[in-house]
């Protein structure tokens, strides 16, 4: 393992679920942590504990994705010390119903495509000349199983997922003869926030995608994510496809209720 001790990770989406299990597993190895959301009270509690347990490094940012401009702003304009950004976690994203295309609800649509693919792409945009002129970095997207394969109603989201995976194998090539890394880590069901969200706030709803079964923990991923950044500098982990032992595809999860 190589150690990550202060070097500077931009989360996205680290308010919540994955991105903040990102926050406190990066930050037990010691980096200095650029978090990023629109929730900013709840980014703030996020370091507040950080700062409490790890004596970590922390610079809260309140940023929307979806708003080109003031991802411009935030990410270009960083403040010393925090503009040499070693490791950018592309996670913030999320998901919106799960309505037959035909039915779907086109604000939706915007929602999902505005986060997950162009939001990470704004974002990319802004943190990734540094780096290539630093020649120094590693971006780690969040993608999904939903990238890998369809289930009903998925629709959108399965093709923003796809995206997602077609924009890091593209990145990879784009930044071939530099010594930047890029990997993809693709979880299957992780319980957090995700399904709350799908279904706009409806918890019995959510509760119902991991019933009877055992998913994911935010940490089980984010342990990934930290081993992909902790790897040595020849090593690129491209792509990591992480199932729960109940799944075994987008559709086929094992349920005892
Ligand atoms: P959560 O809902 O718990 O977290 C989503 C995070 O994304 C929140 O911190 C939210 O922060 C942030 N976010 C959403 N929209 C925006 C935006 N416009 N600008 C900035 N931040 C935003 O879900 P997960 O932790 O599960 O999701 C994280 C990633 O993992 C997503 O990309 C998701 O697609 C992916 N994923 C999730 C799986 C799952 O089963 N849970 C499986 C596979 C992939 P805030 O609301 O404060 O802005
Ligand atoms: C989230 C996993 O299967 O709920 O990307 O879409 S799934």
């Amino acid at each position: 393992m190589v150690s990550i001790q202060g070097q500077i990770v931009v989360i996205t989406g680290a308010s919540s679920g994955i991105g903040a299990a990102c926050a406190q597993i990066f930050a037990r190895e010691g980096a200095a942590l650029i978090l990023a959301a629109r929730r900013q009270e709840k980014l703030e509690a996020i370091a507040a504990e950080l700062q409490t347990t790890y004596q970590s490094q922390i610079h809260v940012l309140e940023m929307d994705v979806c708003d080109r401009a003031a991802v411009e702003s935030a990410l270009i304009a960083l403040p010393e010390p925090w503009s040499q950004v070693d490791i950018l976690v592309n996670n913030a994203g999320l998901s919106r119903g799960l309505d037959k295309l035909q039915e779907g609800d086109i604000q939706n649509w915007e929602e999902m495509i505005d986060t997950n693919v162009k939001g990470l792409l704004y974002v990319t945009r802004a943190v990734l000349p540094g780096m290539v002129e630093r020649r120094r970095g590693h971006v780690i997207n969040i993608g999904s199983v939903a990238g890998h394969q369809n289930y009903p109603g998925g629709n959108v989201y399965c093709a923003t997922k796809a995206a997602v995976r077609a924009l890091s194998e593209g990145l990879k090539m784009d930044l071939l003869g530099t010594p930047i890394r890029v990997s993809s880590v693709d979880p299957g069901l992780v319980e957090t926030e995700f399904s709350q969200v799908r279904f706009r706030g409806d918890l019995e709803k959510a509760s119902k995608v991991y019933q009877g079964m055992t998913p994911l923990t935010p940490e089980d991923i984010a342990e990934i994510v930290v081993f992909c950044a902790t790897r040595p500098p020849h090593v690129n982990i491209s792509e990591l496809l992480v199932l729960a032992t109940d799944q075994s595809s987008a559709t086929m999860v094992n349920r005892q209720s």
